[in-house]
């Protein structure tokens, strides 16, 4: 079959909204930033657009088809309840207020996070329906975190992109955020995540070590061998969508119109959604701060705000525009007379000709969000000047100033300081508007949305090419027939199980991985076959793993990867004796480095000793790691101890505490089992697999390099594995998983 190669764009909204005129569907371009940014890439890549069409579910056949035929919109039909919790509720009360700081402004409800879920799947069934082989999928901003990986266990070898568009807070304040370690996971299905800028980008590598203990390098994690690229790649805007139109006649008539309107007065242009996080109200304190300090200026300055409506239904949203309004007629009233009105306010979205002509002819832009993922206003203004006249005035917490250092930087918080910038971008000489506007223009044309566009596409295509490539070194899938054959014709059959990452999935808190009553009666069903001998073999302490697991009868138990061990059915310990005489001088000095590091402890095995770091600040967890491993190598290089740096943690134990030698202890034993079964997810399980005889069903668990004959998707295959094994019936198709 033909490959397709086309583009799948998925977004909350449609870049149209389906509008009644006249008893007819008209499809009307929406004003958002992300809709402006990816018309243009949508048009060149031969795509199609999937999301929610802006209407509670009434539209016709007959409008779907307009959207369809005339814009390649697919909408996802979403109940309108839906959309209120899931839309109005987590996305706009819980994500979008944390991810810009707004801390104070977080509403959340168990309700709206299940309805995010509901919403995530209901998209996620539209891209299935819609999905080509060969199509590349890209997942745009925070109402979608969860599709990506539901994404990926449908169509496990698509090509997956994930931008986000607003911030990614700190780690300390993402971690407020409720339900964000699924949204963690739901993201790391891309091959490809992307941020505007590096800020954005360490915050949220910060994030996953912090809440689900995955570690990445600076542009890229394994997870469980497959490879998730990392990406700050800042959006920019198709510069002809403006310049293009500045000499169009009806941007020419409004142009005439304003300079007739403002002649004599400077004029100040804020463009923004109504939203709270653009510091409306602060740059209207911040404007009337600047009249009460500079007298000169009354008369001759012009605050021209244009905001378009947005999010009307939610509570926050209204007392904003309250606010908005009050200040406004208080400032114009204090400060304005009969032929000066200081603020000037336009609550619409304004046709692009008129927006075209003010950028044109404002003096000064004034870009001031307290927080904002890049800011396409900011840029819009820049590219508008292409002979180096005006001033942009920008706030330093916009992405877009990470790349426009040219602007006058200001903290919007600070009034008084940010009221002086806008008062030197007034008087700013024409030689110094040319030098910074010039240098901004060059980047904005350069940094377009179409470099934007071609770069994301071509690292996706990269990732996931890397991806495709590193499947074939993986073993290849355990096909269930061949297994559960072998299985019933033994007589006598050992089964060799991992526990953390096999039989349940990893936790970021180690107790949180205790077994559920479904698990338990999985193990019951399988030892109560006596020609079964069961062994969980896990890193963790015997008391553990005898609290969890010891009341099943016949099941075998090895902990600290087989250094001592249960056998099935027997009472007694067996193994070697630990020896403890090392502890203290170990016990020393990884006191030391605990005393250090706030948040880390020691846990005492029988067989070793641990230091865990999982809780202390990443960075320097990470510094004090290193040091320590090449203190202890140096000390311990004569002995029979080893240190082993596992997943932000050193385990200090000895050499032959491994499941290799375990299993070795163990085969003269089972000499007459003819079904041998190793599972296991992680580099201890490899030890086990170098010793397995080569007849022997080695599976490993994810994908990636392994030594190990098989391999299996994840811990839900290994489950429906075992479920099958234990009743022994003939299946056909895979259990290995895609
Ligand atoms: P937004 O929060 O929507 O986008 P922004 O980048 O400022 O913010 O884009 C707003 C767009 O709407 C601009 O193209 C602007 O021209 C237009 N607009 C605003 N008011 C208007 C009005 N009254 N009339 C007509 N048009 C108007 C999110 C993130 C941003 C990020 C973009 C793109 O919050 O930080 O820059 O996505 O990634």
């Amino acid at each position: 079959m033909l490959e397709s190669s086309r583009l799948i764009v998925v977004s909350n909204r449609l870049p149209v909204s389906l509008v009644k005129e006249q008893n007819e569907w008209k499809a009307k371009r929406s004003s958002g930033g992300l809709a402006t940014a990816m018309d243009p890439i949508l048009k060149q890549a031969d795509g199609i657009w999937i999301g929610w069409s802006g209407t509670q579910g009434d539209e016709t056949p007959e409008a779907l088809k307009v959207l369809r035929e005339e814009q390649s919109c697919i909408a996802v039909d979403m109940p309108a309840d839906l959309i209120e919790k899931f839309y109005e509720g987590y996305a706009n009360q819980a994500l979008w207020p944390l991810f810009h700081n707004f801390t104070s402004k977080l509403h959340f409800d168990a309700d709206s996070w299940e309805a995010y879920i509901v919403a995530n799947h209901l998209f996620c069934d539209a891209v299935v329906a819609q999905f080509r082989p060969g199509d590349r999928i890209w997942i745009h901003d925070y109402h979608l975190m969860l599709l990506p990986s539901l994404l990926r266990e449908r169509l496990p070898s698509a090509a997956i992109g994930f931008f986000l568009h607003i911030p990614f807070p700190a780690s300390d304040i993402f971690s407020i955020l409720p339900r964000g370690e699924e949204l963690l996971s739901g993201l790391l299905g891309a091959d490809l995540i992307s941020f505007h800028t590096h800020l954005y980008l360490q915050h949220f590598r910060r994030s996953l070590r912090r809440l689900l203990g995955t570690e990445s390098a600076l542009d890229r994690l394994e997870l469980s061998g497959r490879e998730v690229r990392l990406q700050a790649l800042p959006i920019g805007l198709a510069p002809a969508d403006f310049l293009g139109i500045k000499d169009e006649p009806e941007t020419l008539d409004q142009l005439a119109k304003l300079r007739e309107r403002y002649r004599g007065s400077k004029l100040i242009v804020a463009v923004d959604r109504l939203d709270y996080t653009k510091g409306i109200p602060e740059r209207l304190r911040t404007f009337r701060c600047l009249l009460a300090n500079n007298p000169e200026l009354l008369g001759k300055v012009v605050l021209l705000q244009v905001t378009v409506p947005s999010r009307e239904n939610i509570g926050t949203y209204q007392a904003l525009r309250s606010e908005v309004h009050e200040l406004i007629s208080q400032i114009n009233g204090k400060f304005g007379t009969s032929n000066w009105v200081p603020i000037v306010y336009i609550h619409r979205g304004i046709p692009r000709p008129e927006l075209v002509a003010l950028y044109q002819f404002a003096d000064v832009a004034w870009v001031s969000p307290l927080r904002d993922g890049m800011n396409l206003v900011a840029k819009e203004y820049v590219v508008c000047h292409p002979e180096g006249d005006g001033v942009l005035v920008l706030s330093s917490f916009a992405g877009a100033a990470a790349e426009m250092g040219e602007a006058l930087l200001v903290n919007p918080f600070d009034e008084e300081r940010t009221a002086l910038s806008v008062k030197q971008a007034l008087t700013m000489s024409t030689e110094e508007q040319r030098d910074r506007m010039h240098a901004l223009h060059q980047r904005v044309l350069r940094n377009n949305v179409f470099a934007w566009g071609d770069r994301f596409l071509s690292l996706l295509d990269d990732a996931a090419k890397a991806r495709r490539e590193t499947v074939p070194d993986s073993p290849p899938r355990l096909s269930s027939n061949q297994i559960v054959d072998a299985y019933r014709k033994a007589a006598r059959r050992l089964l060799l199980l991992d526990y953390d990452g096999t039989l349940v999935p990893l936790a970021s808190r180690p107790h949180e991985a205790a077994p559920k009553d479904d698990l338990l009666a999985l193990l019951n069903e399988l030892t109560g076959d006596r020609a079964n001998s069961v062994i969980v073999v896990s890193s963790r302490r015997a008391a553990e793993l005898e609290r969890w697991l010891g009341q099943i009868p016949r099941l075998g138990l090895a902990p600290e990867h087989g250094a001592c061990w249960r056998l099935p059915g027997s009472d007694s310990w067996q193994g070697r004796t630990a020896e403890t005489e090392w502890k203290p001088n170990i016990r020393s000095i990884l006191e030391h480095f605990a005393d250090r590091t706030p948040g880390s402890f020691i846990e005492e095995k029988e067989f070793a000793l641990v230091w865990h770091y999982r809780l202390a600040e990443a960075e320097f967890g990470d510094w004090l790691a290193t040091e320590l491993v090449a203190m202890l190598e140096g000390m311990l290089a004569e002995t029979e101890l080893r240190a082993y740096r596992g997943k932000r943690n050193i385990e200090v134990k000895p050499l032959w505490a491994n499941k290799g030698s375990f299993f070795n202890e163990l085969l003269p034993l089972f000499s007459d089992a003819s079904f041998i079964m190793g599972i296991g997810d992680d580099r201890t399980d490899e030890d086990l697999f170098s010793r397995m005889p080569n007849s022997a069903w080695s599976i490993h668990v994810g994908i990636g390099p392994s030594k190990a004959r098989f391999s299996i998707a994840d811990t839900v295959h290994v489950r429906k594995l075992l479920r099958l094994l234990s009743t022994a019936q003939f299946s056909a198709g895979a259990v290995g998983g895609a």
